[in-house]
């Protein structure tokens, strides 16, 4: 694909001339980059990948800026089409590179929408910095697309709370600095029983029960949590308003998910592109077949059909400045149920090459499978999306 189209889409009315800047800016420091080596766990690539994101500034496109830059982001707000630009580049570069950035973002999430000036002091400049790794800790092996049914449980003592009970699916478990945690603080209220807390890693009470390996690795743990005390002020925003709070993180980086997944699938279209057109067969290429010009012509519409979700749903939150949580649904679902359809086709093109273990295809495939699970499972979006459509009629 030729540079012009697949930058064509920065000049969309949805975006402005910062948004189209910092494109190009990130694209060619991705290009000056040496990727991870093989050798290297997950886990130290995903520290590596940190501090170079925080060293080069932009990690602080994951916390605002606050008073006087004293939070140490990049923008008085954050800004979701600016977290969208960059999981979309950093995407189509390396895998593991976009989920160092997202997880800093979603990870110290709760703070930068809830938390007292005292804790975006304490967490975000040292986030912003690289310095410091963030995770957000919301799942429960019981609670998972319904997460009002979570249990892990907070009992206050005194100035402290005591935390029991278990979070799992947690990226950045095992080598998160500090945790933004959803417990349980009124047992009989559901989703009004729920309160949020910052819980460093050292804290006596906390362990990691497990690291999970998934098929596109990335640092992942259980988190076990037995009579853990957690000062009462670090609580993140009101008690028992800790599950809008999620809501509300996740309605800002779910969207940035979906750029991640129209990232995977823009790479994959630029391969099998390059590809087709150089590979021999018939007397001609494998461009010259009408079916492979069937699937670039798909591929293509599907992307700009979820970018176009996406960058909508971006600028719903920046610009209209309301919730996008219908938006960020249907963008979510949309780009990486599509992006998952893009890359098996163009991985087809490729025959027994794509399916070669390291060959960029094969590891497209396996890196997109998790986004339409993590974040909100697709069945989950449509229910989001349902439910407000209906509750719009009231
Ligand atoms: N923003 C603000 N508030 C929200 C909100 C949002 N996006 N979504 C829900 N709320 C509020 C509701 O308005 C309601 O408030 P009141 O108690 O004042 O009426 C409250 O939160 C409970 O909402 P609801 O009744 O819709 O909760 P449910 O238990 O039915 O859950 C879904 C709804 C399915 C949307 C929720 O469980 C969910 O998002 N599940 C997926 C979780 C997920 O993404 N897990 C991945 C974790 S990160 S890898």
């Amino acid at each position: 694909m030729s540079s012009t189209h697949s930058l064509s889409w920065l000049e969309w009315p949805f975006l402005d001339h910062t948004h189209r800047e910092l494109a190009i800016r990130l694209r060619d420091w991705c290009g000056e980059r040496e990727l991870p080596s093989e050798d290297v766990s997950p886990e130290q690539a995903c520290r590596e990948w940190v501090a170079a994101l925080g060293a080069a500034g932009w990690l602080r496109y994951s916390v605002p800026a606050g008073p006087d830059g004293a939070y140490g982001g990049a923008l008085d707000e954050l800004d979701s089409r600016s977290l969208c630009i960059l999981r979309e580049t950093l995407a189509g570069h390396h895998a593991l590179a976009d989920f160092a950035f997202a997880m800093q973002g979603l990870g110290s999430g709760a703070i930068s929408l809830a938390g007292s000036d005292a804790q975006k002091r304490a967490y975000l400049p040292a986030v912003a910095r690289g310095e410091k790794i963030a995770a957000f800790a919301l799942s429960e092996p019981e609670a998972g697309s319904d997460v009002a049914a979570l249990s892990c449980a907070a009992v206050k003592e005194g100035d402290e709370y005591v935390l029991n009970g278990e979070k799992t699916w947690i990226s950045n478990g095992g080598i998160a600095d500090f945790y933004c945690v959803f417990v349980r603080t009124d047992p009989d209220a559901g989703a009004r029983g729920v309160s949020a807390f910052i819980v460093d890693t050292d804290t006596p009470g906390l362990e990691i029960a497990e690291m999970i390996d998934v098929i596109s690795p990335h640092p992942l743990a259980t988190l076990r949590f037995t009579n853990c005390r957690v000062p009462a002020n670090q609580m993140l925003g009101g008690l028992n308003q800790g599950f809008k709070l999620a809501m509300q993180t996740l309605d800002v980086f779910r969207t940035s998910v979906a750029a991640a997944a129209v990232g995977f699938a823009r790479k994959a279209l630029d391969a099998a592109l390059h590809h087709a057109a150089s590979r021999r067969m018939f007397g001609g290429t494998l461009a010259d077949m009408q079916l492979t010009q069937a699937a670039l012509g798909d591929a293509a519409t599907d992307i700009d059909q979820s970018a176009l979700l996406t960058y909508r749903a971006a600028w719903v939150r920046d610009v209209q400045k309301r919730p996008p949580t219908i938006e960020t649904a249907m963008a979510k679902m949309a780009a990486t149920e599509s992006a998952q359809r893009v890359i098996d086709r163009m991985q087809q093109m490729f025959g027994g090459l794509g399916v070669k273990r390291n060959h960029p295809l094969e590891q497209l495939y396996r890196d997109i499978r998790a986004l339409r699970i993590y974040e909100g499972a697709t069945e989950v979006q449509k229910l989001i999306i349902s439910r407000g459509l209906l509750k719009s009629l009231s």
